[in-house]
């Protein structure tokens, strides 16, 4: 997959993009990352990217002419590349998401920032993200975020493809509790059922413990998700042993 990043700070994705699982997939040949500077497409002599909003108030916004005329020059028209903008307006970014984007052979990120951009802007892009209700500096932290739950779905990227079929949010369901070595730690055990080599009662107990994880936590989640017949036996036994803890 190539990925196109347009960005006033470049170097903010050194590390992200060049260490551990991204790095080696880079290296390996089956991600490509270009930057792209849009302030080397400024139109005026200063390399002004940002201006002053009309009809007033505060800070500065992005202004159309540097991103524009950039995606113009790296991106062909009859191409088909997502060009994602990232900014607290997009829709909340999701695994559904990184699944979709996943099947590209090519993507574009343009990096919000400062206090916002000129609305104009939206007409080139053909998808917003948000990474969550909150606002940051800049679009360069969640174009990362999204580039990275996007690549760990490329065969290759993670040893274990089958490790991501397993997710979390891949199924719908939050992670089931893991444990490694050791045994007892400061007096805390390894519940015994992972212990016993029994695989089925191993797959029950990950399964219903993933239900009460997400029952406790995200009952969003649970609204959402269609319960086999066995789900629904383990997720009414979760809802007796937690309204009897209560
Ligand atoms: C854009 C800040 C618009 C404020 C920005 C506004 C996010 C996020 C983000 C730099 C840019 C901010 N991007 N998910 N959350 N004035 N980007 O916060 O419209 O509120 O993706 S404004």
């Amino acid at each position: 997959m190539n990925i196109k990043i347009f960005s006033l700070f470049p170097e903010m994705f050194q590390g992200a993009l060049t260490e551990s699982l991204l790095g080696k997939a880079t290296q390996k040949g089956i991600l490509n990352f270009e930057m792209i500077n849009f302030r080397d497409y400024a139109t005026n002599k200063f390399q002004h990217v940002d201006d002053t909003p009309y009809g007033g108030g505060v800070g500065m916004l992005l202004m159309p002419e540097p991103i524009v005329y950039a995606l113009r020059d790296h991106i062909a028209p009859e191409d088909n590349t997502p060009i994602i903008l990232t900014s607290p307006q997009g829709k909340i970014f999701k695994q559904e998401d990184a699944n979709r984007l996943a099947q590209y052979d090519s993507l574009a990120f343009v990096c919000g920032h400062y206090e916002g951009f000129d609305e104009r802007i939206r007409d080139y892009v053909t998808d917003e993200y948000s990474i969550g209700d909150y606002v940051l500096t800049g679009g360069e932290l969640p174009t990362m975020v999204m580039i990275d739950s996007i690549a760990r779905l490329i065969p290759g990227v993670i040893k274990e493809q089958a490790s991501y079929e397993e997710d979390s949010f891949y199924q719908g369901l939050l992670e089931y509790p893991q444990y490694t070595k050791p045994r007892s730690f400061e007096g805390k055990e390894v519940p015994e059922v992972l212990l016993s080599g029994h695989h089925e009662n191993i797959r029950r107990w990950q399964k219903k413990e993933a239900l009460r994880r997400t029952y406790q936590r995200r009952p969003d989640l649970l609204a959402n998700y269609s319960l086999s017949k066995e789900e629904r036996k383990l997720l009414d036994a979760v809802i007796d042993e937690e309204l009897q803890k209560n």
